[in-house]
């Protein structure tokens, strides 16, 4: 018997387990076919993504009930309702949102400070982190093969009050802290850029090799693309989760408006003394973000990305509300409506 406390039972909600079966936790998504953690062990159940592209498309973190078909097998039969999801906008579709993995309590944005850090990059994962419903944290890995930047500087910057936390492999710096962050039964998981040592540090916070690491090519600093798949496992003694998911490159935000106030408080806040309500911050008159950057009194590249972040999210915005319009005229065909959601 798998005792599934450790693995984050306690936060589901006793009524979503009434008329559950077979419950089980998502660990690992392949093309098809998952984990699942079940009271009985690991369970290699088919996800059907074929006739159920949206609904029951897992993704790791996800609570499941697994349901039998013959003739398949064991089939995720539902997927419980998600306490908090990490998305973005998906990179092959404008309009789809892509859930990179669920019910997580932190999620850390992974910067290698072998390399540069963009500000706007460090951003918008902190957007997308935030957004997810989890805690945001910022993990810096690599500290032993530090440029000579000030990424940290930037970090603390940017991150505002979201704590951070520095690693090295090499003498094993940060690795306790981070551990006794997560704490038993809550997931932390990872992302960032392909390269930057997620599945690395997993592999040194679990304390053995169950994670692929890339090789890195000296010349570009770019890992290879060895994360194909998203997993979750478990750190020694039930002490917490870890989740890595495949570098994203792609950070485009999904409705994620409420998380920038969280990393441009400040300026959201400035900008409601803007004259008019809906300003773009561009042209129009008696606009408060221009004045202060006018002035000297903030970082124009900073309003700046501030400016495009919320425009992008603002269009977004104004598509789905089409999108939902269109799909009512026609009679609300299943698939247009409300927010699609795909692996
Ligand atoms: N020097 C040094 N290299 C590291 C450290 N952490 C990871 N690496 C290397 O960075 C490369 C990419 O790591 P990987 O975990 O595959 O990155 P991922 O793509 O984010 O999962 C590998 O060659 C690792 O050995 C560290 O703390 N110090
Ligand atoms: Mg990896
Ligand atoms: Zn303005």
């Amino acid at each position: 018997m798998t005792d599934l406390i450790p693995w984050g039972l306690h936060a589901v909600p006793a009524e979503q387990l009434i008329e559950v079966e077979r419950l089980g936790r998502v660990s690992r998504v392949d093309r098809g076919e998952c984990d699942v953690v079940t009271a009985d062990g690991l369970v290699r159940v088919l996800s059907d993504s074929q006739r159920s592209q949206d609904e029951l498309a897992p993704v790791t973190g996800d609570w499941v009930d697994i349901g039998y078909e013959d003739g398949l097998g064991d089939v995720v039969a539902r997927i419980l309702p998600r306490r908090t999801s990490v998305s973005r906008r998906d990179p092959a579709e404008r309009d789809l949102e892509q859930v990179l993995a669920s019910n997580v309590d932190m999620v850390g944005v992974v910067h290698g400070l072998d390399r540069p850090l963009p500000a706007g990059r460090l951003e918008r994962l902190l957007v997308i982190a935030a957004n997810s419903g989890a805690e945001p944290v910022v993990i810096l890995t690599k500290s032993d093969v530090a440029i000579d930047e000030p990424i940290e500087a930037t970090v603390r910057s940017v991150a505002r009050d979201s704590p951070v936390f520095v690693t090295s492999l090499e003498d094993g710096a940060g690795l306790d802290a981070l551990r006794s962050a997560v704490g038993s039964a809550r997931t932390l998981a990872l992302i960032g850029a392909s390269g930057v040592g997620k599945s690395s540090l997993i592999n040194a916070l679990v304390g053995t090799e169950l994670l692929e690491v890339g090789d890195v090519r000296a010349s570009d600093a770019k890992g290879r693309h060895t994360t194909t798949v998203r997993e979750l496992v478990m750190l020694p003694n039930e002490r917490g989760l870890v989740l890595d998911t495949p570098g994203i490159r792609a950070i485009g935000l999904w409705e994620a408006e409420h998380a920038l106030d969280l990393i441009f408080e400040d300026l959201v806040e400035l900008s409601g003394e803007c004259r008019f309500r809906d300003c773009t911050h561009e042209a129009e008159p008696d606009c408060a973000l221009r004045s202060v950057v006018d002035s000297g009194d903030a970082d124009p590249l900073r309003v700046e990305r501030f400016r495009a972040l919320a425009q992008e999210l603002e269009q977004q915005r104004v598509r789905e509300e089409e999108r939902q319009r269109r799909s009512e005229r026609d009679g609300g065909s299943r698939r247009g409506r409300g927010k699609e959601r795909r692996r």
